[in-house]
């Protein structure tokens, strides 16, 4: 199979258009097209139109998208809701939040566009409360989309009526897991809820509701746009498509890059510059924090769902966090987990007693001071939160920490005797 080039961007195209924002920018560059299109439809053959494209959930799990849809109970005459997750919190990613600011509208197309074909007449978009800024863009895109048509009673004339609500949350990484995030959409503390019944089934105010990640919707436009073949024709087989890759840390020009999906980190290095002038590549996340790291070893695996499952790790939501031979893995290991156990919901015992644990373990490795069984504690305590932990969080807060100790056993040895400071000076490495 011929190694995927980069593509010219789908998601991205417009961003850099003088106040692309704007609904009339959008729609200068083929905003509304799609949803044109879709209303010709019967909503059917949109859901068919997005189950044959092959686009699978962007938020980090990858579930096909058109299959999700079609779990949603035949229609009984009662509400069923769209609710976008736009929490975007896991470290390193940060595609959403850029996508929400130069592009809002693809956003709201695409929800019109989901809305239409699973027969939801209220949507929600829940975006973390602390990006105050891309709130009002998306309110603000809401309101020209409703003045223009394409939103309230019978848009574009095609007898179909939808309403957009942008609902802030406050502030919690917890409430990006789908069924935290609606309880507090319902005004409860977020904390997950007990799957199955999944949100399709039962969701919002336990009503059938599809959940979907800001660029799965945003990506639905395209394929009303170009049709399934064309999304088809990117990516691979069973990762079909586009999507946002985010290169940060020690990389010569951070940013989203927007590639076929089983692009690899080395060309999508190549396309950034680099790793930062006079430094080599030591260790990266392929999908956030929560997956597994790679090391350069890695630098040619494909970063498709397969691909990267079969080396050990997950796409995620392919947030490549670059770290050079200057990091210390321990530290920055120290320093998600710290994340996680202050974002730990506290509701199930092996996440909010293990991430505490596991916290106190790397701090003194981190600090020189760990005994010998320090790794051997880690490991056990990362094997008695990983399937036991109500949620994802959980797994997740453990995957860095396995998977750093399989790479750098030696790292965290050293931490029973010198600290990670002396062996890494923080001003060498300028993160963490
Ligand atoms: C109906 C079934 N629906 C599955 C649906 C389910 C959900 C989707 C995926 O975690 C991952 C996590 C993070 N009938 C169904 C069904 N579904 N079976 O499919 O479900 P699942 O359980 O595989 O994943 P999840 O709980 O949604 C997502 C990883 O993504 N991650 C991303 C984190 C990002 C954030 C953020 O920035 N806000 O939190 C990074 O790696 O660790 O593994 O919709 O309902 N039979």
């Amino acid at each position: 199979m011929a190694a995927p080039t980069p593509l010219a961007p789908v998601l991205s195209a417009h961003w850099d258009a003088r106040r692309s924002w704007t609904l009339a920018s959008y729609e200068q560059h083929g905003g509304y097209e799609g949803l044109r299109r879709a209303l010709a439809l019967d909503p059917s053959e949109v859901l068919t139109t997005v189950k044959d494209s092959g686009l699978r959930g962007r938020g980090g799990a990858g579930f096909p998208t058109g299959m999700k849809w079609s779990f949603l109970p035949a229609p009984d005459g009662g509400p069923r809701y769209l609710v976008v997750n736009a929490d975007e919190s896991e470290p390193g990613t940060c595609k959403d939040i850029p996508t929400m600011l130069a592009s809002p509208q693809s956003l709201v197309e695409g929800s019109i566009i989901t809305s239409y074909a699973i027969g939801c007449r209220h949507a929600f978009i829940y975006v973390r409360g602390e990006v105050l800024h891309v709130i009002r863009r998306l309110q603000r895109a809401v309101e020209e989309a409703y003045a223009a048509g394409y939103l309230g009673e019978d848009i574009l004339g095609s007898g179909y009526s939808l309403d957009i609500t942008v609902h802030a949350g406050a502030g919690a990484y917890i409430c990006g897991e789908e069924t935290a995030l609606l309880d507090s959409l319902e005004g409860l503390r977020g904390q997950p809820r007990l799957k199955p019944p999944f949100p399709a089934v039962a969701g919002l105010y336990a009503r059938p509701t599809v959940v979907n990640n800001v660029e799965t919707i945003a990506s639905v436009p395209g394929i009303l746009r170009g049709g399934s073949a064309w999304f088809r024709s990117m990516g691979t087989e069973k990762s079909a498509g586009h999507g946002l890759f985010s290169l940060s840390g020690h990389v010569t020009r951070p940013g989203q890059y927007e590639a076929p999906l089983g692009i690899t980190l080395r060309q999508l290095l190549d396309l950034a510059g680099g790793v930062r002038a006079g430094h080599e590549l030591k260790f990266w996340t392929p999908g956030g924090s929560s997956t597994p790291i790679f090391t350069a070893e890695h630098l040619d695996t494909p970063l498709d769902y397969e691909s990267v499952g079969a080396a050990g790790s997950m796409l995620g939501t392919r947030a490549l966090q670059i770290f050079d031979e200057t990091t210390s893995v321990v530290r920055c290991v120290t320093r998600w987990t710290e994340f996680y156990a202050h974002e730990s919901c506290g509701k199930c015992t092996p996440c909010r007693e293990g991430t505490f644990w596991l916290k106190q373990v790397l701090r003194r490795l981190e600090a020189g001071q760990g005994t010998p069984q320090d790794i051997d504690l880690l490991l056990d305590t990362c094997d008695n939160i990983l399937g036991r932990a109500f949620c994802a969080l959980g797994d997740g807060a453990t995957s860095p920490i396995t998977s750093a100790i399989k790479y750098f056993r030696e790292e965290f040895e050293a931490g029973m005797h010198t600290p990670a400071s002396v062996l890494f000076p923080p001003e060498r490495s300028s993160l963490f």
